[in-house]
């Protein structure tokens, strides 16, 4: 499929790309990962083309500023990794958008940073890579709780999307992947980290203070699709800490926003279709996690997707969601 839009796709930039060293095993594919995701220019352009992607929203790597445990330098670092990007968008601006890394270690400083971006540089959104650690290793702070509501406050009136990226559990709360570190991280943890996570928004109440918001998941939603009618049919028994109005399932379905991104399966993208509806799901490679060949030949041949589906999801969506009318036609 031609006219694709695609926004779980990373970058890096020259003092966060150490974060690539964690991600990716031996020197050879080191190699060409790091300058995949340093490239902002030819390589990757030419890559959106060969595969039918007409527009990527880009995002910092994982963790990126959300590693990093000095308050001040995360600010720092998310304020230079941003204009990096608009530099990029800048010279390409019907190729990519933007999505703001912020520091999510001073909620205040966070919601000044996505001002910033959106207004004064026209970025799309944001994403960010899971809970923040701050001051210590040992530290992993979420955003249901009452510190960031004024946060949430600012994305909800800014009107912008809030891509909730998964990160790797820290080592020192990890004791359950113990002697199994090879499903710490994308495989499988990745999905549990961030589903426990988008959860607890569900459950704090978040969504009925700014019944606005509108959080995207990537891989299909992390799991969640697969596992709501069962949470919706249990809670009836116990709500113990829950401080929704109403269930899970009602947030999820109203507030939230799945991409395909590296979980090009047709049974769990059936799944996801189902609980979700065809409004709610939306194409993205993962790129360079996931060559952006992969994504795209699942998704332009799946039989799981139908051709006006195939539209939908692929590319109109995306434009209604990002508000890229003036940009891109719907097909
Ligand atoms: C991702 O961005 O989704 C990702 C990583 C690291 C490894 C695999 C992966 O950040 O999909
Ligand atoms: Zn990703």
């Amino acid at each position: 499929m031609k006219g694709k839009i695609a926004f779980e796709e990373h970058m890096a930039t020259d003092e966060t790309v150490a974060d690539a060293k964690t991600t990716v095993g031996d020197f050879d594919q080191q190699a060409v990962f790091t300058r995949q995701i340093l490239d902002l220019g030819s390589e990757r352009l030419e890559r959106m083309d060969a595969n039918g992607i007409d527009y990527a929203i880009l995002s910092l790597i994982a963790p990126g500023i959300q590693g990093i445990l000095d308050t001040r330098k995360a600010i720092e670092v998310a304020r230079r990794s941003n204009d990096v990007l608009a530099e990029a968008e800048a010279l390409h601006p019907n190729k990519y958008g933007s999505f703001a890394a912020l520091p999510m270690q001073d909620p205040d400083a966070a919601a000044a940073e996505l001002t910033r971006c959106v207004k004064e540089l026209g970025f799309k959104g944001a994403l960010v890579n899971g809970f923040t650690q701050k001051d210590v290793a040992d530290s992993a702070i979420y955003y249901d709780i009452p510190e960031y509501r004024g946060f949430w406050a600012t994305v909800a009136e800014l009107d912008v999307p809030f891509y909730l990226h998964p990160r790797a559990q820290i080592a020192q709360r990890a004791q359950n992947y113990d002697g199994h570190k090879w499903m710490m991280t994308s495989p499988w943890g990745f999905a549990v980290e961030t589903s426990i996570h988008a959860l607890r928004l569900c459950g704090s109440g978040l969504f009925e203070d700014y019944p606005t918001l509108k959080i995207c998941l990537g891989h299909l939603g992390e799991n969640i699709p697969f596992g709501l009618d069962r949470m919706e049919e249990r809670m009836q028994f116990s709500r113990r800490g829950y401080d929704g109005k109403r269930l899970p399932s009602d947030y999820f379905r109203e507030n939230f926003h799945l991409t395909v991104s590296g979980n090009f399966s047709d049974p769990s993208f059936r799944c996801a279709l189902d609980i979700m509806g065809v409004d709610k799901l939306y194409f993205s490679s993962d790129y360079p996690f996931e060559p952006m060949e992969d994504g795209s030949r699942w998704f332009d041949a799946s039989v799981a997707v139908d051709d006006a589906t195939r539209r939908q999801v692929g590319r109109n969506n995306a434009i209604s969601l990002f508000k890229l009318e003036d940009k891109f036609a719907k097909t």
